[in-house]
């Protein structure tokens, strides 16, 4: 096989729907921000992916950065250990943390999108796995056990997953009590329950509640406190009997390398838009296993599907569904599992739902 050349490079921002808002912490996402990159090759294949930019305001910002950066890359081959060694080295001086190497995660995974097209196969396979079934939750906001009890029993009776996460720091101790001490009574004790706290506390803080909600039987607890805070997290994990969950704004392998390192967490879940796309991802994936370390997804489910196929320690896929509404076959579940789907990253833009999101 020829490796094929890159011909050009474009982006295009959309405000896509989502199903259900995500309360969180900090407020309410009711829409995903998205920022669509094609990667024009010389083969006739494009690859495709997309970067969830949390925010309205740095879509525009994202686009430019991403085609910026694209026009530079025009007639290099799409090999994307070697891109990401030139881009490293580029960026070396004004540091590739926020929307440039978000810029960077995202061009990485559609060039694994374009390699997995002109293979004729899922990014899964070509990295040496089989597209196989991931176990996956359903991730949702704050959730009130009582309003959204059937939602759930959909997400357990009809998607069959075996996992639900909701999300707690947006009120006191009691809050989050009642709602884990609800969510318990209505899900069982087989189903895993996971709590986000989105950085929202200290870790003083954190300690306290965690001590009064260890009774629920929680899977994990999720960035208690700010996510540069690695002694922190050490030391919350320290005293807590739920194993310590982060990862999600941890950038590129080396940011993975010291927070193992400080003992920050019992699990990662690395986001592929912020550990360096699937290159960044393969590399923790490694140090991941080297440490012990179940490793889970964070948003971008179509992808991330390919990825913990070949992921030694991998433990859950996140089910947080923010582009279905601009793709052409949005993610499926199956019995609460994730398969991924070819070829390349499975993803196609569904054109006439992307002019109709589509923001200047
Ligand atoms: C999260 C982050 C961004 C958007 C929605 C939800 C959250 C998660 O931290 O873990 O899903
Ligand atoms: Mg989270």
């Amino acid at each position: 096989m020829t490796v094929p050349a890159i011909t050009g490079v474009t982006a295009r921002a959309v405000v896509a729907p989502l199903k259900r808002p995500v309360r969180n912490a900090f407020g309410v996402i009711e829409a995903g921000p998205l920022v669509l990159i094609d990667v024009a090759t010389d083969q006739g294949v494009t690859g495709h992916s997309y970067l969830f930019a949390y925010t309205r305001q740095v879509l525009k910002p994202l686009v430019l950065l991403v085609e910026e950066i694209g026009r530079d890359l025009v007639g290099k081959p799409v090999a994307p250990f070697d891109l990401q060694h030139m881009l490293d080295a580029k960026f070396r001086l004004l540091g590739w943390q926020g929307l440039v190497g978000m810029a960077v995660s995202g061009l990485d995974m559609a060039f694994w999108d374009a390699r997995g097209k002109v293979a004729g196969k899922p990014v899964a396979e070509l990295l040496g796995g089989t597209a196989r079934p991931i176990r996956a939750y359903d991730s949702y906001g704050v959730l009130d056990p009582v309003a959204d009890a059937r939602l759930l029993r959909q997400s357990i009776a009809e998607q069959g997953f075996h996992g639900v996460k909701t999300k707690g720091g947006h009120g006191d101790l009691a809050v989050d009590e009642q709602m884990v001490k609800g969510l318990r009574a209505l899900l069982g004790p087989d189903v895993a329950l996971m709590l986000d706290f989105n950085q929202s506390l200290d870790p003083t803080e954190a300690i306290r509640r965690i001590a009064r909600l260890e009774a629920y039987d929680l899977t994990w607890i999720e960035e208690p406190v700010p996510q540069e805070n690695l002694s922190g997290h050490a030391r919350v994990r320290e005293r807590s009997a739920v194993p310590i969950q982060a990862g999600e704004n941890w950038w590129f392998p080396r940011g993975f390398a010291e927070a193992i390192a400080a003992g920050a967490s019992d699990f990662i879940m690395p986001d592929l838009m912020k550990v360096g796309g699937i290159t960044g991802w393969l590399n923790v994936a490694g140090q991941a296993d080297g440490a012990s370390i179940p490793m889970s997804s964070h948003l971008l489910p179509e992808a991330s599907a390919h990825v913990l196929a070949v992921t030694p320690t991998a433990h859950w896929l996140e089910l947080l569904d923010v582009a279905g509404a601009i793709l052409v076959d949005p993610v499926r579940v199956t019995d609460g599992t994730v398969t991924a789907r070819g070829p390349g990253l499975g993803l196609a833009w569904n054109e006439t739902a992307v002019a109709k999101h589509q923001v200047q």
